[in-house]
């Protein structure tokens, strides 16, 4: 038994190719069962996203599968190391199986890793909705209000054609329920599917791996989210993440009005810069892209807190209902007939893209001009925590 166990370990150290592997922004995956003790596995990787730090990291997120064909995620509660990572290169994190509710493990085992960028949101109130300033111009914003978030990540760019197809594909037959034969659209989307019912397979039509995903419903980006242990941006966490809290143009209730687009308050086509994917008319590609651009495409312009793209390029759901006025203080309502969607898109008119713009979606819906990003409350540090108990 001795010797077995040895070998499985000397296996592990040298998996092959196949049972291993690094999804977007990961390379070089190595697990070692029985590391650094016998209930625990160590993995390795390589962190390839050169532009994280501290307020803008990376979410790296693992899954495993005992048998190649079912995966789970691997929970944040039994992964030290992992989640939060702030700088690239070569990276271990240690997989506490058993909290995973594993009783054993076998050197059958396969992990799966993947990495997002993220932007860090603090905490702190924010003004949300129509200003003085004018932020927003339709959809009933109402009076602004100022909802006190607690500090928050939120996805630097959209999900993208890539990332989702690696859900897809992990996911297996149930995959099926999450994508429709309209993302095969090698111009506004770019999935395709292969093989038979049950055994459904999806691939990238190359070239399209950095665009981001359309014909998305909002359930299908719930689902992807749990996926990658996330969740969808509340609606006042979405507009602060886009226009910040600067008092620049102003204060409202000693608050800083922030910025009238995710840029500050230039129009999106000041001096013939094109600081976002619109719809202009005429003419309909004046910005470069007549559907999407590819996520990223107007880094130059991003949001007081780094997020790409929240002006233009798709309209980006919220985990919240809809309704017409904002109650204050902020509270979404418990149900509508609709979700929150923000931003404008590609075949919008560039008012989509004030902060302050609202759209309502149904949730079922796929559409070409229709995204998302994901979300995910950052955890207390350990020293505030503390704080708060010495005060009590
Ligand atoms: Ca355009």
């Amino acid at each position: 038994m001795k010797y077995k166990a040895l070998l499985a370990t000397l296996i592990c150290m040298f998996i092959p190719i196949g049972w291993v592997w690094g999804g977007y922004g990961v390379s070089n995956v190595a697990i070692m069962i029985g590391k650094p003790t016998p209930d625990k596995v160590t993995i390795k990787y390589e962190l390839n996203l050169k532009e994280i730090d501290n307020q803008h990291p990376a979410y790296v997120f693992a899954r495993y599968s005992l048998d190649g064909i079912k995966w789970k995620p691997i929970e944040e509660k039994c992964l030290t190391g992992g989640s939060i990572v702030t700088s690239p290169g070569k990276k271990e994190m240690v997989w506490n199986w058993g909290a995973s509710g594993l009783k054993a493990i076998t050197d059958k085992v396969q992990v799966h890793v993947s990495a997002m960028e993220m932007c860090f949101v603090p905490a702190g109130p924010f003004i949300m909705g129509n200003t003085p300033a004018g932020y927003g111009t339709i959809s009933h914003p109402g009076n602004p209000v100022n909802p006190e978030n607690g500090a928050y990540y939120i996805g630097k760019y959209l999900v993208t054609v890539e990332q989702y197809c690696e859900f897809l594909n992990e996911v297996g037959n149930k995959g099926a329920e999450w994508y429709h034969e309209k993302m095969g659209d090698k111009e506004k989307c770019g999935i395709v599917r292969e093989g038979k019912r049950g055994q459904y397979a999806y691939k990238v039509i190359p070239g399209r791996e950095r665009y981001p995903v359309t014909y998305v419903s909002w359930k299908d980006a719930v689902e992807f989210c749990k996926w990658a242990g996330l969740r969808l941006p509340s609606e006042s966490e979405w507009e602060k993440a886009a226009r910040g809290t600067s008092n620049k143009y102003g204060t409202y209730k000693g608050v800083g009005v922030g910025f009238k687009y995710p840029w500050g308050n230039e129009e999106y086509n000041a001096n013939g810069v094109y600081r976002a994917n619109f719809l202009e008319n005429p003419p309909n590609a004046a910005d470069g892209y007549k559907y999407t651009s590819p996520v990223g495409a107007f880094s130059k312009f991003n949001s007081p807190y780094g997020v790409a793209d929240l002006a233009g390029n798709l309209w980006e759901y919220c985990q919240d209902w809809y309704a017409e006025q904002y109650s204050n203080p902020h509270k979404p309502p418990e149900r509508g007939s609709g979700i929150v969607v923000r931003g404008g898109s590609w075949q919008y008119p560039p008012m989509g893209g004030l902060v302050g713009t609202r759209g309502v979606e149904d949730r079922e819906l796929r559409f070409d001009y229709n995204g998302f990003r994901c979300a995910k409350t950052a955890a207390t540090k350990p020293s505030e925590k503390e704080e708060k108990k010495t005060k009590r």
